[in-house]
């Protein structure tokens, strides 16, 4: 018989921490209070909720790795917005909070979902940003949610192996 593990969308007793970036502020409010939102309808009372914000997507994954490491949280979620300008920073910046962030959860074992729009101008945030494509933020959250769920119903890990 083949064992089957899946995180589901509610839950109880998860603790979540959510780092906002304060670039693109405009924006990342919304993908903030779509992941608020998401976390509630997921079963994650406000007081298992804390927000932290950072100056910028750069920062996300720095601050990320600093509150896995710090313990007490079962999943993180990353918001931030790029908008792609006229040079080659965007790239730069997409590609480190990307990366980093995927390093960060690899490193800490603590699931850090990534709710970091990159997108080529405003409407098309805006659009994913609780517009008419959704909101990045909320699904962002019920990942993390989700992959905490997953988490749970494996072994824990020895203080080796984390
Ligand atoms: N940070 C963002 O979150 N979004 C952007 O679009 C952006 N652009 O375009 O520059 C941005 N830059 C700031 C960066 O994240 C750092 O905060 C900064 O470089 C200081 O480390």
């Amino acid at each position: 018989m083949v064992t089957e593990f899946s995180g589901s969308g509610q839950t109880r007793n998860l603790r979540v921490g959510v780092i906002a970036s304060r670039f693109n502020e405009f924006i990342t409010a919304r993908l903030l209070s779509g992941a608020l939102e998401a976390l509630r309808a997921c079963g994650v009372p406000d007081g298992n909720i804390a927000v932290a914000w950072v100056p910028g997507a750069l920062e996300l994954p720095q601050a990320a790795s600093r509150m896995a490491k710090g313990g007490g949280w079962d999943a993180l979620v990353a918001l931030g917005c790029v908008i792609r300008g006229e040079t080659h920073h965007f790239d730069v910046v997409a590609d480190g909070a990307a990366r980093g962030t995927d390093a960060a959860a690899r490193e800490t074992g603590v699931p850090i979902a990534f709710g970091v729009l990159t997108v080529d101008n405003a409407e098309q945030a805006v659009a994913r940003a609780g517009g008419a494509l959704g909101n990045r933020g909320a699904d962002a959250a019920k990942a993390a949610v989700d992959m905490a769920n997953l988490f749970r119903q494996f072994p824990p890990l020895t203080q080796r192996q984390v």
